[in-house]
Formats: structure tokens, sequence, C-alpha cells
């Protein structure tokens, strides 16, 4: 069977990476996005399509139309960037999505975090409804460790509680190595991302009933009733622990909302989280000078020492999508290219 008849029959759509950049790019101009905003969060939607994170790429077209039509997202903000401290970068994002915001502070992160050996990087007032890996591993591949933390929407329960309190509140963390692509992890401080159970409900599928609570603090395997009752944290209290650590990091800490706070100011619309972000880069020279390549040579032994015993490293599985991906292109489930497709219809 050629690979377009196996599509078929699975009712996929294939797509080259080119193809699937000029369907975001066009989607996003047809629900209004200004050009600089197109150009941003097309990126990164490829990025997650391209690297098999199915709940954060394309699928995502859906989630920026929605928040844009519901009136969540400033369509044309620019990005307003001050320094508040010789280490420190802020940038308003004026209500847009966060990607132009966040392009338009990492240069500046990057080059304080080389002049002071660390500095750290606000994004505030801005829409978030993407995967944070592609932020920490493009400024990892600058030769910088980074950590990224966000809130999101008060949908997670904490652990030994029923009731919404935290987002899904993820961590990245991305870590420079010699010569290849970064160590990158990025994961919800949910059981899961709350797409992930978005993407069961649209297949007609059962989740785990390890994820989430139904909106009578009963555990339940019909995601419709995890998206109406309450998420579960990933490890009980201790997923807990580092929820409310997001939210203090990149909520209160640059003066903006907690995800309880995001939930309140969506007033019911249904739109993607609103609020902040951190960032915090390290440059290894900071504290190791000439030593620094000696010492990150050194890493690369954790990371033997873990492939050798077949466990694998987080962004393993991602770099294999990718490199998949740009030979062979990417297949998307045919309900979602034709739901994408709707929204360019209704646009005309
Ligand atoms: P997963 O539970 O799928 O885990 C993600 C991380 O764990 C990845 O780095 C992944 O690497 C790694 N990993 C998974 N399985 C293994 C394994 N067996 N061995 C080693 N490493 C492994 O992701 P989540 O559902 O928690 O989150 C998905 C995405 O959702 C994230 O990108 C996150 O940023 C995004 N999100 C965004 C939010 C926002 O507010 N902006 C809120 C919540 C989530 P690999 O990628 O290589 O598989
Ligand atoms: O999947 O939980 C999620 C999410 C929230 C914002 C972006 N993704």
């Amino acid at each position: 069977m050629t690979i377009g008849a196996e599509a078929k029959a699975a009712d996929e759509v294939r797509l080259s990476l080119d193809e699937v950049r000029s369907l975001a790019r066009r989607v996003l101009n047809a629900v209004g996005l200004s050009p600089a905003h197109v150009e941003a969060v097309a990126e990164t939607l490829v990025a997650g399509e391209r690297d098999g994170c199915a709940s954060h790429g394309l699928y995502r077209l859906l989630v920026a139309a929605n928040s844009i039509s519901k009136g969540v997202v400033t369509v044309d903000a620019e990005p307003v960037l001050d320094e508040p401290a010789p280490a420190l970068v802020r940038v308003d994002g004026g209500g847009g999505f966060a990607q132009l915001a966040f392009e338009r502070g990492r240069p500046v992160l990057a080059e304080k975090a080389r002049r002071f050996g660390i500095a750290a990087l606000a994004l505030n007032n801005v829409v978030h409804f993407a995967a944070l890996w592609p932020e920490v591993e493009a400024l990892a591949d600058e030769g910088l460790a980074v950590l990224a933390f966000t809130p999101s929407h008060a949908w997670v329960a904490p652990g030994g509680g029923t009731r919404p309190v935290f987002g899904t509140n993820p961590i990245a963390f991305g870590w420079p190595r010699p010569g290849r692509e970064p160590f990158v992890f990025d994961f919800a401080t949910s059981a899961v991302a709350r797409g992930e159970i978005e993407l069961h409900r649209r297949a007609g599928k059962a989740v785990p009933d390890h994820w989430g609570y139904d909106a009578d603090g009963a555990a339940t395997t019909v995601a419709e009733d995890v998206l109406a009752g309450a998420m579960r944290t990933f490890g009980g209290h201790k997923g807990s622990a580092l929820a409310a650590m997001v939210e203090l990091l990149a909520g209160p800490l640059i003066g903006d909302m907690t995800s309880r706070e995001s939930l309140e100011a969506d007033q019911g619309r249904g739109g993607s989280p609103i609020g902040g972000e951190l960032i915090i880069a390290i440059d290894p020279a900071g504290f190791l000078g000439a030593m620094a390549a000696d010492h990150l040579a050194r890493a690369e032994a954790l990371f033997a020492a873990i492939e050798k015993q077949g466990a694998r490293l987080p962004s393993q599985r991602r770099y294999a999508a990718r490199a998949r991906s740009l030979r062979e292109g990417v297949a998307i489930s045919g309900p979602l290219h034709r739901d994408i497709m709707l929204l360019l219809e209704r646009k005309d």
C-alpha cells in the first residue's frame, strides 16, 4: 500500500511541513491575527505538528480561532519591552498571544544571561495556548540552560482535593549539549495536558481514571466529565506542590494572574488562559568561565547512563518525530483537517 493510500484508509491527511505552515498562516490570517502574530504563532504550531505533539500542533488552530472569536485575544497587540533591573527583562504582550512577546524578549534575555550569568524574562498580559518547549529549546540551542513556567486556567484539583485550584501549569527545561540537539523536557503538572483530554473527547475515547474527577468529585473515564469537573495533578502531592510553585513564580512574583484569576477573567467565554510566563536563562560560563565546556562534557555521562540501560531521554521521541516529518511530512486526522478547513470556509 502506498503512503497516500494508508493515510486514506486511516482517514488521515498527509501534508508536507510547508503545507502545514501555509495552512496555519492562512487560517490565522483569516481569523484576523495581525501579520507579526501570524508568523510567530504559525511557527509554534508547525513545530508541534512536526515533532508529533498532537495536542499542541495544528489542533491549536481551532483553539486559537475560538479564543479570537470570543474576544479573548488582542489580535494586533504590539509587545512593549522594558528592563526593570540589569538582569531582568519584561515584555507586556498587550493581550496578544505569547509567541510574539517571547520573540521580542528572547534576544535581550540571552544577551543579559551572557552578561550577568543569569537573567530572567517575564511575559505579562499574554494569551497562552501553546507548548513551552519551542521556547526553551531555542534558548538552549544558544548554549543556555533554561527554565520556563506558566499558569493556565484553574482546571486542576490539588493533591487530596477534588475541586479546581491550579492550572495545568507546565514546567519546561532546556540544557545545551555540545554538537547536538539540547536536552529538553516540558510537561504539565497535571496528570496530562488538558489538550490531550480534549483530543480524547474529539475522538470519543475514554480517558484513564487517574486523569480526573467529575463535577461531583468522583473518578471518571469520561473525557467530557473531567473537562467539566477537575483534572488531577501528576504524582499527587508532588505535582500539587510544583503546580503551586508555577502559580507563584509566573503569577504574583511577576505581577500577573493566577490560574483562578485567569479563569475569572475569561468570564465564561471558554478562551485560552491569560496571564504571565517566567523564563530563567543561565549561561554555564557564568559560574564556570573557561571550564564550561569541560563541565558540559561531564553532563553527557549522565545522559549516557540513562540511555545505556534502555531508558529514553525526554525530547528523544520529539527529535525522532522531527527527523521523520522533515523526510515524509505529517499525517493529521481527517476530522481535524475538515474542522480546520471549515474555519477557512466560514471566513470566505
Ligand atoms: P507528556 O506527559 O506527554 O510529557 C511530556 C514530557 O515528558 C516531554 O518532554 C516528553 O518527551 C517526556 N516523556 C514522555 N514520556 C517519556 C518517557 N517514557 N521517557 C522519558 N521522557 C518522556 O506531556 P503533557 O501532556 O504533560 O504536556 C504536553 C504539552 O502541553 C507540553 O508541551 C506543555 O507545554 C503543554 N502545555 C501547555 C500549557 C500552557 O499553559 N501553555 C499548559 C499545559 C500543557 P517527548 O516530547 O520526547 O515525548
Ligand atoms: O493543554 O492544558 C493544556 C493547555 C493550556 C494552555 C495551553 N495548553
